[in-house]
């Protein structure tokens, strides 16, 4: 298999995240992408939607959106699976909704405009209603963490993605100033030492080319 992948993404993060947890590292070669924006970058060319995580199978088949990615990969993985089919479920799922939802408001809503634009161009009633359902959510999160503690599921990971994210781009997401910051930042420290496919896969800046 082959996966586009960056250093920095928090949807790669989660779908290499769980090839670590289900020891299948060695089945994947990574096709580094250091700017997932750009249309000269390889993905932009190989993957129709122009975005990353995408994963090649080995008979040449696609599959391009992390929550598939990390599905399937749970799916041929043999460590118990961090997709619960039991009553667990939906709770999972609820926060791992949450979870895609300040990742999506984020990094489609807030950060190509602060990233690429000049701050006359920026939509800023846009970002301020964004960091208000962040504020909000993040909130929602911390709460509902409560019923799972340092148990690692599909949801748990990905909230580890999600709040590290946010800390690693904080001067682009205001971070710092969401008031449950402190309770998932320590959380999320807890997870990065017990489990080490959270630990290995935590964002870096990409080497430069
Ligand atoms: N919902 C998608 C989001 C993927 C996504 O937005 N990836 C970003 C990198 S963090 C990307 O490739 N952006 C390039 C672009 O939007 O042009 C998923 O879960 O895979």
């Amino acid at each position: 298999m082959k996966l586009w992948y960056s250093t920095t993404s928090p949807f790669v993060r989660k779908a290499r995240a769980v090839a670590h947890y289900h020891n299948l590292q060695d089945q994947i070669e990574l096709k580094l992408v250091t700017r997932a924006f750009s249309a000269e970058e390889a993905h932009n060319q190989d993957n129709p939607l122009g975005r990353i995580p995408a994963l090649q199978l080995d008979n040449g088949d696609w599959l391009y959106n992390s929550s598939v990615i990390a599905e399937y990969l749970d799916s041929i993985g043999t460590e118990p699976t961090l997709f619960p089919k039991d009553k667990s479920r939906w709770k999972v799922m609820s926060l791992y909704s949450l979870a895609e939802g300040v990742l999506e408001n984020t990094t489609t809503g807030l950060l190509p405009e602060k990233m690429f634009r000049p701050e006359s161009e920026w939509w800023l009633s846009r970002h301020q209603q964004i960091l208000k359902r962040n504020e909000r959510t993040l909130k929602v999160i911390a709460n509902e963490l409560k019923q799972f503690g340092t148990e690692l599921n599909i949801a748990t990971l990905y909230t580890v993605c999600m709040v590290d994210f946010l800390l690693f781009r904080a001067t682009l997401t205001g971070a710092e100033n969401y008031s449950a910051i402190t309770e998932l930042k320590a959380w999320a420290e807890k997870m990065n030492d017990l489990y080490p496919c959270l630990k290995d896969t935590v964002p870096v800046m990409p080497p430069q080319r």
